[in-house]
């Protein structure tokens, strides 16, 4: 019975005992031994009474169970719903309500917390730690090896991302198995990727990036990976001799360049770096071809659409450039008041078409509707413009957006907590330049009139109901916040008044 995904991805070795992951503690798990693990704890998944198309929410440290927990849901045909590890139970609960999730996996810490919102839903619940133990694994280590592969079309929903948006409430993005295929299949063609590759994964495995970008990829060409739990630049740069490839956020590039022991000597057997997630400065670029001889290639993709355009590999890689179309997309530039298509060398709103394009947001036909064209085309809410050689450069945000280390940040969802505490009459977060993340997150408190709204209490609240990474790095006090003839916060005057906040 087909299951395109499975099939092509993980199906396609079958039998093969050559290694799909090295792990940090220099042992390999082969093919076999991983679909081995995948069909068992698909038969949990099936035990638990999951059928084609329930969701299955998971907050789990990286580890190959992590991964195997992915390739069981598209083997079983459920919805993958990964979560960053950093989301508080208040972020978690949302997101497992939002999509009606059957099964929760989770790490012990949070059983606790998350039994509550399980109950409710009336989902199940199994742990599963960042060493694999916890009730996922131990139930099955008793099931078959075997699992009789769900049947699945392309069109079929394969995961479910969340993305925030400017209103401040989430947006679950739903990919099929055809999104995910097409762009895998694309993108290991366009990079070259075969079966000798190597890559080195230091990316988390809850979003785009690292699950379906380095991943899928990686499948696709039946290559392997050497699959640490972070980015710790030590375990980085022991093992980038032994990579071929390497898949990075910016901040990888510029930590790795901080580093004497980064030299060209140890990147020598890499054959491609790539960069994407957020904008690579072209400095950083061009160091590090001064230090290494080798040019990133940088791409630009969405959750909604995974990768949309990627520099070439064979040809000029251009600094402040994302490179061209991939195959099968349409790109255009067009005027965000009347959606016209504009000019060559004009900045207007980036739309995409092609297979990559998501069906649309989870019980949200209107949002969907604002963002996905009737015709196909996506608003990606990124500002841009196609050059006359055709590469596409990402001028700037029609969206109110901080990307700090490649992770989104919305800053009105900041500001709804911030709002919210006693003696703020109103707040903004901004982006302003940071020398590490790229872009870090800045709050500015306006108090009501005659009061001192408590600081350590602020925190406090933004620490209860937002992840870390969300967590404004200052907070500061002003009067009035400027505002245009319409009443509309200027975001770009306080941009510009603390863009050298973060400074080195
Ligand atoms: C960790 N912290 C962060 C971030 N990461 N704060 C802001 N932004 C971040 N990105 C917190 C930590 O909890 C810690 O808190 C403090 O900041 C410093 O941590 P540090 O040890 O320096 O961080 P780290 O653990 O080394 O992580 C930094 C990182 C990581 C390696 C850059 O954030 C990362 O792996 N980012 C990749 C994100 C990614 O995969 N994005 C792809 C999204 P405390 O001070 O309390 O200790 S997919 C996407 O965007 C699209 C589709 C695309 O095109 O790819
Ligand atoms: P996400 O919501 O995690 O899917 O993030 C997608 C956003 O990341 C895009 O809309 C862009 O704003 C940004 N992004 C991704 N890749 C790049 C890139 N290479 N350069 C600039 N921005 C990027």
């Amino acid at each position: 019975m087909p299951n395109p995904l499975f099939d092509n991805l993980f199906g396609i070795h079958a039998g093969k005992t050559t290694p799909f992951l090295h792990l940090a503690d220099g042992t390999t798990i082969s093919h076999v031994d991983f679909l081995a693990v995948t069909a068992r704890i698909a038969n949990v998944m099936t035990q638990n009474g999951l059928t084609p198309g329930d969701r299955v929410a998971a907050q789990v440290q990286k580890s190959p169970e992590a991964l195997a927990l992915y390739a069981a849901c598209v083997q079983a045909g459920l919805v993958f719903l990964p979560l960053n590890t950093a989301y508080t139970v208040e972020e978690l609960s949302y997101f497992i309500e939002n999509s009606g999730a059957s099964l929760i996996v989770c790490d012990e810490r949070s059983e606790a917390a998350l039994t509550a919102v399980a109950n409710d839903l009336g989902a199940r619940l199994e742990t599963l730690n960042a060493d694999g133990s916890g009730t996922l694994m131990l139930r099955a280590e008793s099931m078959p090896d075997v699992y009789a592969t769900a049947d699945r079309e392309g069109d079929d929903l394969a995961a479910f991302l969340y993305t925030s948006g400017t209103t401040g409430r989430s947006k679950g993005a739903m990919l099929t198995q055809h999104n995910l295929l097409s762009n895998a299949a694309t993108l290991a063609k366009e990079w070259r990727f075969t079966k000798d590759d190597v890559l080195l994964h230091a990316l988390p495995i809850f979003h785009t990036h690292g699950l379906f970008v380095a991943t899928n990829i990686t499948l696709a060409a039946g290559g392997s990976m050497i699959f640490l739990s972070k980015f710790d630049l030590d375990e980085v740069l022991k093992r980038l001799p032994q990579a071929t490839a390497m898949m990075g956020v910016p901040t990888f590039y510029t930590r790795l360049l901080e580093d004497d022991r980064f030299t060209r000597e140890l990147t020598a057997h890499i054959r491609l770096f790539v960069s994407g997630s957020a904008p690579l400065l072209a400095e950083t670029h061009i160091q590090f071809e001064d230090r290494t001889g080798h040019r990133i290639l940088e791409r630009y993709g969405m959750t909604e659409t995974n990768m949309n355009t990627s520099n070439p590999y064979d040809g000029d890689r251009r600094a402040g450039t994302v490179g061209f179309p991939l195959p099968g997309v349409e790109l255009k530039i067009t005027d965000p008041d009347t959606g016209d298509t504009m000019a060559a060398g004009q900045v207007g709103q980036i739309e995409v078409r092609g297979p990559n394009v998501f069906k649309g947001y989870w019980q949200m036909p209107e949002k969907t509707a604002a963002e996905l064209r009737t015709d196909g085309f996506f608003i990606t809410g990124d500002l841009g413009k196609i050059d006359e050689e055709g590469y596409v450069h990402i001028v700037g945000r029609n969206k109110d957006l901080i990307i700090s280390g490649g992770y989104n940040i919305y800053p009105k969802e900041i500001e709804l907590v911030l709002d919210d505490q006693p003696g703020v009459l109103e707040s903004a977060v901004i982006g302003v330049p940071h020398p590490d993340f790229g872009e870090t997150v800045l709050g500015i408190l306006i108090p009501e009139k005659g009061t001192a709204p408590d600081l350590d209490k602020v925190e406090e609240a933004v620490k209860t109901s937002l992840a870390r990474f969300k967590h404004p790095r200052k907070l500061i006090f002003q009067e009035e916040l400027p505002r245009n003839t319409m009443g509309k916060v200027q975001k770009n005057v306080l941009r510009d008044q603390y863009q050298d906040m973060f400074a080195q």
